[in-house]
């Protein structure tokens, strides 16, 4: 329940304005109903329109994209780019190609990004775009066909300065590497336009690793600080098989977890024993194929065709597959387990009855936009890499990734003891995120 007209005009507002768009207005009620105090504090947001303004992206593209499979059928997806706010820099986020994207989605994703991106402490604005394009299944020349094509239209909106997209679901290096080449043919210009590049033209070192390793890193953060404890002698349940799972996996693990799932559209695996992650990584980056391959390959391990991984029992459960995969129902069940925290590698996976449980029974919960914020952090870090023509080491990106991270929970925290709030991670980090980017657009006037 709102309790400011301003935030809940704004709010109804957006809701008659896009009754359609449903993960975005989810996404748009959080933040609103989190930033209540900061508004009520400072009327100088209502006098420039801010949350009006906030929530409507700066410019939405939406493109055809028409390609030729391997047998000569011509195909039409759609192709989108929402570049959100560029008040703190240029527009910045990922690219996603899956059969579920649509305006609703990549608006949610977007406005997300605006904040996560201010969490950073670095130039970046928000964006996000991708397409309706399934790549399950499809032929490395169908996947470069499609990625030229899409890039077709793309190049012409996005420079190193402009918009700087990356990766997300179904779009990794591969897909990336397509992507940029194509540009780089378009606009006879070699330049950082995109981060998660292969690192033989101007990639970053630990960008791969960047989302998962930078969620790890904010878990044991806050685990220390809010109970001086840590990954050891963990039992961690992770949702997903892909780029965020498999790093947060590995980082959980290194940092003295024991994972004992993981996941895909099509079920989930339980090894009791621990992931083998090298089997993890064979199947599903260097084999792409599907999770249940596993089981297969490791005695003990089980396939649970069509299931979830929230009713195993955990200390800490990180979701990394998609939005909404956590409900009110998976969540009763973590908790009934016993878990400590919940951490968010994806974007928005609790849905919001989920995080109200967590709230009322204690559980500590780190959203999205403040626990996954590693890779995006580490795309600015490339970024800064391609503007000096210099690579730096593993070592000297992990180092700065994981004081980012560091720095995102402390700046939460302190937020949210500022407004009075306690310990509370999520309105900590939407307050911190709103201020930079409000403040931002007040002191460039009225746009
Ligand atoms: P990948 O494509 O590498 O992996 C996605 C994983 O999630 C796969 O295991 C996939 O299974 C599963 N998945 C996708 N959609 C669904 C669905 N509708 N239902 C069930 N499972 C699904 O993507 P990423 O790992 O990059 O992204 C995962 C999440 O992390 C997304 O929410 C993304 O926005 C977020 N994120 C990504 C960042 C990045 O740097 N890549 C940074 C910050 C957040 P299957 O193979 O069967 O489709
Ligand atoms: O959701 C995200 O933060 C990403 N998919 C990464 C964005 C980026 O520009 O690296």
């Amino acid at each position: 329940m709102f309790t400011t007209k301003y935030a809940e005009r704004v709010f109804s507002e957006t809701e008659a304005r896009t009754p359609w768009e449903p993960e975005f207005l989810q996404a748009v009620r959080e933040v609103l109903l989190s930033i209540e105090p900061v508004v009520e504090a400072n009327p100088v947001y209502e006098q420039y329109a801010i949350l009006e303004r906030i929530v409507e992206p700066d410019r939405q593209l939406k493109f055809r994209v028409a390609w030729t499979d391997d047998a000569g059928m011509v195909h039409v997806n759609r192709g989108y780019r929402f570049e959100f706010n560029s008040a703190i820099g240029p527009y910045k986020g990922g690219l996603r190609f899956h059969s579920s994207v649509n305006a609703s989605i990549l608006k949610f994703l977007g406005f997300e990004q605006v904040f996560k991106n201010a969490l950073t402490g670095l130039w970046m604005g928000g964006g996000k775009g991708g397409s309706d394009f399934d790549p399950h299944g499809k032929s490395e020349g169908e996947v470069m066909r499609f990625c030229q094509a899409f890039m077709s239209e793309l190049f012409r909106h996005i420079g190193p300065d402009t918009d700087v997209p990356a990766g997300d679901i179904g779009v990794g290096g591969r897909e990336v590497g397509y992507l940029f080449g194509q540009y780089r043919r378009l606009a006879n210009d070699f330049t950082g336009v995109f981060t998660g590049k292969g690192l033989d033209f101007g990639g970053s070192l630990a960008r791969t690793e960047a989302t998962g390793y930078g969620l790890g890193y904010y878990t044991q953060e806050v685990l220390r600080l809010l109970k001086n404890d840590s990954f050891e002698g963990k039992t961690v349940v992770v949702s997903g098989s892909g780029n965020v799972a498999i790093f947060a996996a590995e980082k959980a693990a290194q940092l003295g977890g024991k994972v004992v799932t993981m996941s895909d559209s099509g079920g989930s695996v339980y090894d009791p024993a621990g992931i083998d992650l090298d089997l993890v990584k064979d199947i599903k980056l260097r084999r792409r194929a599907r999770i249940s391959e596993y089981a297969d390959a490791r005695p003990g391990a089980t396939y649970r065709a069509g299931e979830r991984v929230w009713d195993v029992p955990c200390d800490i459960a990180l979701p990394c597959a998609t939005q909404n995969e956590l409900d009110e129902d998976a969540a009763m069940r973590l908790i009934a387990s016993g878990v400590t925290m919940v951490a968010e590698g994806a974007n928005m996976p609790s849905t919001p009855a989920a995080i109200e449980a967590f709230r009322a029974h204690g559980v500590i919960f780190g959203p999205g936009k403040a626990s996954n914020a590693g890779g995006v952090a580490v795309s600015g870090l490339e970024m800064a890499q391609d503007s000096q023509r210099l690579a730096w080491t593993f070592d000297q990106v992990d180092a700065k990734l994981k004081s980012i991270m560091v720095g995102i929970v402390n700046n939460s925290l302190a937020t949210a003891e500022r407004y009075g709030l306690g310990q509370d991670l999520v309105t900590g980090a939407n307050i911190a995120g709103f201020e930079r980017v409000a403040g931002a657009m007040i002191d460039q006037g009225v746009l």
